[in-house]
């Protein structure tokens, strides 16, 4: 396949935010692909944009001829690194390297996760497992009295995604009576992801979640309240060291039978982690700011036994050479596979098929919301395919 011409534009996302549309002429037609993007970004991720998003329109239509090798197969996409590396952000590169796979999808008559591992469906290809987000708080709320923990996550066990995804919904919905009968401030509203924006704490939280008998999560996010040697709890009120906070995650695993831990720590704290995960070796601690998509950071949470899973966020880290490379590692040393969504999401799809195709052990989206139902649907789809 070869890449004619390359052009972007600014799209708006579900918080209303603007990110980037790349779209590529080929040989075989034109095909556009979308980025997320975070909030609660990890200060180790690779920058969205070089500079800014209008300054990495205007690049990619400079580099537009400069990307005329031919592309033939997924790790031809080691040439397209070459040639964007330093001059343009990750969520362009996302962006369009996504393009490229729909193209060569087309192409090659195939599915874009086949492009990946054409072998998995023959060999019985697993389905990820959801991980659904019901109920906001930290970065991602929009209250002012909110949970401090910024995600509340359900994590069915079905027999197929398609039942995982229904006993979701029915959750979700079921915990909304519950939420208003102890938040009596609660009306309804809804949060970045679409989940519920209460102005409970954790405990309270959980403790509602605990009846759905769902298995849970949370993604503590916790540098997002992590300051100078210590976390700073605003609901409640308090300040804990790191030894306070290790104590107190790890009573809420022990109190709420918690099966998913995401960031319990800040960002470069891979000590505490370790010290967790050593507590808890059943219980999945992920690493999201932690790792953030990246190989380097990853090999450093194997070697320190921080984590037994990672978040996979492809526009973390921009080149999908580099998730690859992020995946084979994570596999190689029994690190469970997360693929996740941004907070600020568009109405892409890809993301299912990238984690099909890479088989990860998880797919983290939100429950409901067309941002988030078209990534689910999605993998209904190729599960339907498949079966
Ligand atoms: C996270 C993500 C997605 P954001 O922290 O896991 O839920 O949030 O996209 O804002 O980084
Ligand atoms: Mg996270």
């Amino acid at each position: 396949m070869k890449i004619k011409s390359v052009s972007a534009k600014s799209i708006l996302d579900s918080r209303g935010e603007k990110t980037i549309l790349v779209t590529i002429k080929t040989n075989v037609g034109e095909f556009s692909a979308s980025s997320p993007s975070g909030k609660s970004t990890g200060k180790f991720e690779a920058k969205p944009y070089k500079k800014n998003i209008e300054g990495d329109i205007e690049k990619i239509e400079q580099l537009s001829d400069y990307f005329s090798d031919e592309i033939e197969e997924f790790d031809d996409l080691r040439k397209v690194d070459d040639i964007v590396d330093k001059h343009l952000g990750a969520n362009t590169i996302f962006a369009m390297e996504s393009a490229i796979l729909k193209a060569l999808a087309e192409e090659d008559g195939k599915e874009i996760w086949e492009l990946i591992d054409s072998k998995i469906a023959n060999a019985g290809g697993r389905f990820p497992r959801l991980v659904g987000n019901c109920v906001g708080g930290g970065k991602h709320s929009i209250l002012e009295r909110k949970p401090d923990f910024q995600e509340f996550e359900l994590i069915p066990d079905g027999k197929t995604v398609g039942e995982c995804a229904k006993i979701n919904n029915k959750a979700k919905k079921e915990t909304k009576e519950m939420l208003g009968k102890v938040d009596k401030k609660f009306s309804g509203k809804k949060n970045d992801e679409d989940a519920w924006a209460v102005s409970l704490n954790e405990k309270e939280v959980l403790e509602v979640l605990k009846k759905t008998k769902i298995p849970l999560g949370v993604d503590i996010a916790a540098s997002g309240f992590y300051k100078r040697w210590h976390y700073y709890y605003e609901n409640p009120k308090l300040k804990r060291s790191k030894a306070e906070q290790l104590d107190y995650i790890s009573n809420l695993i022990r109190n709420f039978d918690l099966y998913y831990v995401e960031d319990p720590f800040e960002e470069d704290d891979f000590e505490n982690f370790a010290e967790l995960h050593a507590r808890f070796p059943d219980i999945l601690i992920v690493g999201d700011d932690l790792t953030t998509t990246n190989p380097e950071r990853l090999k450093k949470a194997i070697k320190m036994k921080s984590i037994n899973a990672i978040i996979v966020k492809p526009n973390q880290i921009g080149s999908l050479m580099k998730v690859k490379e992020v995946c084979e590692l994570a596999k190689k040393n029994n690190i469970k596979i997360v693929f996740s969504h941004r907070s600020g999401e568009t109405e892409e799809s890809i993301l299912a098929d990238l984690a099909f195709g890479f088989q990860a052990d998880f797919l983290k989206c939100g429950i409901t919301g067309s941002e988030r139902e078209v990534k689910i649907n999605r993998l209904i789809e190729i599960e339907k395919e498949i079966k």
